[in-house]
C-alpha cells in the first residue's frame, strides 16, 4: 500500500562533491535516507519515469536499493531499471541512463572511502544525460531536505529479487533486473580495437588489475579475461566486497600497495592498474613508476586517434584546476580548446553535451570522455591497452617520451585531513585576504604572477561557480593550489596542489620529492599551515 509518511528535515544533508555522503550510522537513522530520496524523487519529479538504481555494493547497498525502489514506485516512476544483486558501477549507470534513456539515476556510493558498518555510505543523483546532476539541482534538492515534511513510500511491499534478471512488479511500476556488466562491455568493444588489444594480452604482455574488492571485479573479469583473452588472475580482488574486505578502496600509491609492490618487483607485469569502490576512479601503473593521474589524462589524450573511437581526432580537452597543466600543453599542440573547470566531475556535462571536448580528466585519479557523462576508470584502463597494443612499446618509454616532448609536471597533493572544520575554513579565509599581497612578489626563485581565487563560468549555459579554490602561480613554472575537499566524511580536509614544470630532459628522471621540496614548504609558509593548524607535515601525500 502506498503509504504518505510524516517525518522532520534532517540540517545536515547538503550534497558535497559527489553528493551525499555520510557514516552508515547516520544513514541508518530512521528517514534519514527516505527524507534525502524523497527530496530528489521532487525535485526530478518523477512521475511515470524510467529510473536507473544501482550501486558499488558496499554495506547497506542492499537494504537502501529495496527503500529506494518502494519510494521511486511509491512517487509514480513506472519502470525501475536495477543492475543484478543492485550492482552497478558508476560508469555503468551513466551508461544505462543513457542507453535506456532514463529520467534519471540514483546511484548508491560513498566512491572510494571504506565500506562496512562503520564505514561511509552515500547517495547521489544523476541526470537524464547520464552525468552528475549540475549544481542548480543539487542546490534544489538540498533546499527541499530543509522543509521536507512526508515521504512517499509502498511501505508494505515485499523486496524486490534483484538476484534474478528479468522483470517484476512493485505497485504499479515494473522493476527490470538486468545484466548490466554485458551492456557497458559492449559500449567498450565500440570503442576500442579489441581484436589488437586482444592479440597484445595473449602475446606474452602481462597485466595486472587490482578491482580491490570493489565493483569493477565483475566487469574486469569479463572484458580483459573473457572477451580479450588476458590470462586468468590477470584480475585480482574480483569479487565486490560489502567492507571491501577491510580495504580502502582507493587507487592511490598508499591504499593500493598490493599493486605498487607487485609494479615495482623485479618480475613486475608489464601493465598495471587499479580502480576503485565503484569503478569511476583508476590508477596507472608503469613497471617501476606510479603514473600520475594528471599525466596520464595527457598522455591518453596525446595518444587518442590510435584507439577507434577517436580516430578522428579530438573536439577539445578539459582538466578540473586543481589537474596539472600537462595536459594544456597537449591540446596546444593538436590545436584544440582546453577547458579549466571546478573540481566535480558534473563541471564537465555541459561541455560533453555541447560537443565541445572529447577527453577530460582531474588529478584524484578521474579520466573520462564523451561515451558516458562520469570519469570510467575500465575505460582509461582500456584507452591505454589500445595504445601500448597499436605502439607495442614498454609504457615506460611511452611515458619518458611524453616528456621529452611536453615537458614534465613534477605533481604531488598534500592532503591535511580531519582538521576541524572552524580550523580550515580559517585558515582558507586568510589566505584568500593575503592573495592580493602575494602577486608580483618573489618566492625562492620564483616569481608569482597570478594570486587570485578560481572561479568559473560555464561556455554553455554561462552558470558561474566561485571560491572553487586558491591559486597562486609562477607563470609556466609552478603553481600551488589549497582548496577543501569536498567529500569527506568526518572534519575538513586541506588540499594542497604542488606542481613544477621540467622540460630539461635531463631532469626529468629525479626524486619527485626532491624536485618538489623546496615548493612545498613554500607552500607551507605562504597559508601558515602550521601556525593555524598545528600540524607540521600533511596526513597523505598523493
Ligand atoms: C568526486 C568527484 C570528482 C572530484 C572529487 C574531488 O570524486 O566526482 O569529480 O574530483 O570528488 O574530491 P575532493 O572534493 O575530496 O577533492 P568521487 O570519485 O569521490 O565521486
Amino acid at each position: 500500500m502506498n503509504s504518505t509518511v510524516s517525518t522532520t528535515p534532517f540540517s545536515d544533508q547538503s550534497p558535497g562533491t559527489s553528493g551525499l555522503r555520510k557514516r552508515v550510522d547516520v544513514f541508518r537513522q530512521p528517514h534519514y535516507l527516505e527524507n534525502f530520496v524523497q527530496a530528489m524523487l521532487d525535485v526530478v519529479d518523477v512521475g511515470g519515469a524510467t529510473i536507473v538504481v544501482g550501486g558499488d555494493g558496499r554495506y547497506y547497498n542492499d537494504r537502501a536499493i529495496q527503500t529506494i525502489l518502494r519510494m521511486a514506485a511509491g512517487n509514480g516512476a513506472v519502470r525501475l531499471i536495477v543492475g543484478q544483486n543492485g550492482l552497478l558501477s558508476t560508469p555503468a549507470a551513466s551508461h544505462l541512463i543513457r542507453l535506456r534513456q532514463a529520467r534519471c539515476g540514483i546511484i548508491l556510493s560513498a566512491s572510494h572511502n571504506p565500506g562496512g558498518p562503520d564505514g561511509d555510505f552515500g547517495v547521489k543523483l544523476n541526470g537524464g544525460n547520464g552525468g552528475p546532476a549540475p549544481t542548480s539541482v543539487t542546490d534544489a534538492v538540498h533546499e527541499r531536505t530543509t522543509t521536507i515534511t512526508q515521504y512517499r513510500i509502498l511501505a508494505d511491499a515485499p523486496d524486490v529479487d534483484l538476484a534474478t534478471l528479468g522483470e517484476s512488479s512493485l505497485g504499479d511500476a515494473v522493476v527490470e533486473v538486468v545484466d548490466a556488466v554485458s551492456d557497458y562491455a559492449n559500449l567498450m568493444e565500440s570503442l576500442f580495437d579489441f581484436g589488437q588489444i586482444g592479440e597484445l594480452l595473449r602475446s606474452g604482455f602481462r597485466m595486472r588489475f587490482d578491482a580491490m574488492n570493489a565493483v569493477t571485479g565483475p566487469y574486469a573479469k569479463e572484458i580483459f579475461e573473457k572477451r580479450l583473452g588476458a590470462p586468468a588472475g590477470s584480475v585480482v580482488r574480483a569479487e565486490p566486497l560489502p567492507d571491501f574486505g577491510g580495504l580502502h578502496p582507493d587507487p592511490n600509491p598508499v591504499y593500493a600497495r598490493d599493486l605498487i609492490d607487485a609494479m615495482f618487483a623485479d618480475d613486475a607485469p608489464d601493465f598495471g592498474a587499479a580502480s576503485d569502490g565503484d569503478g569511476d576512479r583508476n590508477l596507472i601503473v608503469a613497471p617501476g613508476h606510479i603514473i600520475a593521474p594528471s599525466d596520464s589524462v595527457a598522455m591518453l589524450a596525446a595518444n587518442a586517434h590510435l584507439a577507434p573511437a577517436f580516430a578522428s581526432g579530438l573536439a577539445g580537452l578539459a582538466r578540473s584546476m586543481p589537474t596539472s597543466r600537462a595536459l594544456d600543453r597537449v591540446a596546444e599542440k593538436l590545436g584544440v580548446p582546453c577547458f579549466e573547470t571546478p573540481t566535480g566531475w558534473k563541471y564537465f556535462g555541459n561541455l560533453l553535451d555541447a560537443g565541445r571536448i572529447s577527453i577530460c580528466g582531474e588529478e584524484s585519479a578521474g579520466t573520462g570522455a564523451d561515451h558516458v557523462r562520469e570519469k570510467d576508470g575500465l575505460w582509461a584502463v582500456l584507452l591505454w591497452l589500445n595504445i601500448l597494443a597499436v605502439r607495442r612499446q614498454p609504457i615506460g618509454d611511452i611515458l619518458r617520451e611524453h616528456w621529452r616532448t611536453f615537458g614534465r609536471d613534477y605533481y604531488e597533493r598534500h592532503d591535511y585531513e580531519d582538521l576541524p572544520t572552524d580550523v580550515a575554513t580559517a585558515l582558507i579565509a586568510d589566505l584568500r585576504a593575503r592573495l592580493p599581497t602575494l602577486a608580483g612578489t618573489t618566492i625562492g626563485s620564483l616569481e608569482v604572477t597570478l594570486a587570485d581565487e578560481f572561479s568559473y563560468r560555464d561556455p554553455v549555459d554561462d552558470s558561474v561557480a566561485t571560491g572553487q579554490g586558491l591559486r597562486i602561480v609562477f607563470g609556466e613554472r609552478a603553481r600551488i593550489v589549497y582548496r577543501l575537499s569536498g567529500t569527506g566524511t568526518v572534519g575538513a580536509t586541506l588540499r594542497v596542489y604542488i606542481e613544477r614544470l621540467e622540460d630539461d630532459p635531463q631532469r626529468q628522471s629525479l626524486d619527485q620529492a626532491q624536485v618538489l621540496e623546496e615548493l612545498a614548504e613554500t607552500s607551507r609558509k605562504i597559508a601558515r599551515i602550521e601556525e593555524m593548524t598545528g600540524r607540521e607535515a600533511p596526513s597523505v601525500i598523493a
